[in-house]
């Protein structure tokens, strides 16, 4: 029987909110999976990925780290990892750095024997290269076989990476695949696999609602996972807490009536995000922000979400405006990537305050893959990007190198002043916590070397 903690997404060094309160607090989430693991005598801690929210951890970031994981090899418990996409670099991987201190395992196609289980490695491949890999893993004679990985995998959320195609592939016969990526915690069973991912271990967005916890996987003859190979049960974590507000004012009411809402909840050391929707008067944000801070939370953001579903109304139909910006926007040929932000930008369905993180999270997913942000030729465009140019490399084949050739101008500047704004947000805007515009969405997709590229 072998029994590991499978973890992922740990995002050390992230300053939500631009305060230094969460970026320990997601030091502190690995620091309790190990702490489990040490207590829990557990065989080996699984990290699928996204260990660190950057490719340049700060100082301070890598000495907590090196401290966390030198407490687990105190207690003699092998890490083993892979490398995920927020923390990839071009010039070696952080993980190298622990794996030679003696502190961590870099997973990869040479099985790492723990107990009487085989564990590998697929660090993150954007999926403009996906098509190369060959899914070759050197053969073991473990009992048990896991794949450890770091992608949006099928059949969950956001999936881009064909988990059956992977298993078909692998020359390796797979009792699990051990994921990192998709903050949403989920197991499912593809052709007798069981696919899982425990989620991020601190909400790294307003949209990870549910509580945080990790795997613990024991592979055993007897375990009770419903094929009696693989058990995964999934363990809370305590983590900061977030409450959620949701005020649906009715005429007449304001910011007296969002006050009340606000007081009714435990705001001790939270996050509160408050979102306002319904009619009634104007509120101020920064006023109710205030009120809750001073009230014990951490953190207060406030979203009124009326404004746009006044504009809404507004909108009678005379049908054609939108129509013709459709049109002209086909015109355009903009980027797959481009599309889709303006899609964000201009939706009816999205409130204006929520433009930004959603612009955000979308050039987040498109980010390691540069043919999303490639010009499309006059023409032809909308059926090759729509088709899935980025699932099926449609329009990447030609490789990333060369794909810029046609259209350098325009693609070099926009992919520089990308790249230039990733470095000055790793540089200023984590430490001095200033304005949130661009540099936030920067700092959160940073990572995703676009310089490395060129
Ligand atoms: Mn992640």
């Amino acid at each position: 029987m072998t029994r590991v903690i499978h973890t992922g997404d740990t995002h050390i060094g992230y300053a939500q909110y631009h305060s230094p309160v969460r970026r320990q607090d997601f030091l502190d989430a690995f620091a309790a999976v190990v702490d489990d693991a040490v207590d829990g005598d557990v065989d080996a801690v699984v990290h699928a990925g996204d260990l660190f929210h950057d490719r340049r951890p700060e100082l301070a970031d890598l000495m907590g780290t090196i401290s966390v994981l030198r407490r687990l090899d105190d207690a003699g418990v092998p890490f083993l990892a892979v490398v995920g996409n927020h923390e990839s670099t071009r010039g070696g991987q952080w993980l190298d750095l622990f794996e030679r201190l003696g502190l961590a395992t870099r997973l990869g196609d040479e099985p790492t024997v723990v107990g009487d289980a085989a564990f590998y490695g697929l660090d993150h491949v954007p999926v403009s290269r996906r098509d190369d890999l060959d899914y070759a893993f050197a053969a073991h004679d473990a009992d048990y076989a896991a794949l450890v990985a770091h992608g949006l995998f099928e059949p969950f959320g956001y999936a881009d990476w064909d988990t059956e195609a992977v298993l078909a592939e692998s020359d390796v016969d797979f009792d699990a695949m051990l994921l990192g990526d998709n903050h949403t915690p989920g197991v499912a069973e593809v052709n007798d696999t069981w696919v899982t991912y425990p989620g991020s271990t601190e909400r790294a967005s307003a949209s990870e609602t549910e509580g945080r916890g990790y795997n613990l996987v024991t592979f055993d003859a007897d375990a009770a996972g419903g094929d009696d190979r693989v058990e995964i049960r999934r363990r809370a974590l305590d983590t900061r807490p977030f409450v959620f507000v949701e005020v649906e004012l009715r005429e007449g009411e304001g910011a007296a009536r969002v006050r009340e809402r606000v007081r009714q909840h435990d705001l001790d050391d939270a996050v509160v995000l408050v979102s306002v929707t319904g009619d009634g008067d104007p509120v101020t944000p920064a006023a109710i922000e205030e009120f809750a801070t001073e009230a014990g939370a951490l953190i207060a953001r406030v979203t009124d979400r009326r404004e746009v579903e006044t504009d809404a109304e507004v909108d009678v139909s005379f049908a054609d405006p939108e129509d013709a910006v459709r049109e002209r926007i086909e015109e355009m040929s903009l980027s797959e990537a481009a599309r889709d932000v303006d899609e964000a930008v201009r939706a009816e369905t999205l409130p204006d305050s929520n433009v930004r993180e959603t612009v955000k999270g979308r050039v987040e997913e498109r980010i390691d893959d540069l043919d999303a942000f490639d010009r499309g030729g006059a023409g032809g465009r909308g059926e090759e990007s729509d088709a899935g140019g980025d699932s099926e490399g449609g329009d990447g084949d030609a490789g990333d190198d060369e794909t810029d050739g046609d259209e350098d101008t325009a693609d070099d500047e926009v992919i520089d002043d990308d790249a230039d704004e990733t470095d000055d947000e790793a540089v200023d805007g984590d430490t001095n916590a200033d304005d949130e515009p661009t540099p936030e969405t920067s700092a959160t997709d940073g990572q995703v070397s676009m310089e490395d590229y060129l």
